[in-house]
């Protein structure tokens, strides 16, 4: 063989053994570029839901098919319909906010998490808010995360105490 010869067909051609394509042995950068995630978290069906109120507090059910936050605002029914930047920043957009916060768990809302929200009011309605937020990562590795681009909601009445 002469030098430089017929060399990637004799040592990256097809692999005989495996049927596998050889790779072209020119091939010196080989740069891999990551997907990045620019989708938000979509609930798991049935989700997110709340259940067992009491006349001073309702459980929030919530579960998510990605890594994810949720964040919640409870206001009165008849309240206006908030944005999914006035759930996630609760009080500071929303000072009618009953109550509002953000649900996490250790492996990040993948499976069912339940929390019981306390602060409401007896045969009261309301409207509680949920949004989802992924984990998503940029390219330099910081955070950035994908909100819902809409909050959905879930009425409860709370019943006598
Ligand atoms: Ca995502």
């Amino acid at each position: 063989m002469q030098v430089g010869d017929r060399y990637g067909q004799l040592y990256g051609g097809d692999d005989p053994l495996t049927t596998r394509v050889g790779i072209d042995p020119t091939v010196r950068d080989l740069t891999v570029i990551p997907a990045l995630d620019i989708a938000p978290p979509h609930w798991i069906t049935t989700y997110p839901r709340t259940v067992n109120a009491t006349a001073s507090t309702v459980e929030l059910v919530v579960q998510l098919d990605e890594p994810g936050v949720v964040y919640f605002l409870i206001v009165p029914d008849a309240a206006r319909v908030p944005t999914s930047r006035e759930v996630r920043a609760g009080i500071t957009l929303r000072p009618d906010a009953v109550s509002y916060g953000s649900i996490t768990s250790l492996r990040a809302l993948t499976q069912e998490v339940a929390v019981v929200v306390p602060g409401l009011s007896a045969v009261t309605a309301y409207a509680v808010w949920f949004v989802a937020e992924d984990k998503a990562i940029d390219l330099m590795l910081s955070p950035k995360p994908n909100l819902q681009p809409a909050p959905v909601r879930s009425l409860v009445t709370t019943p006598a105490p």
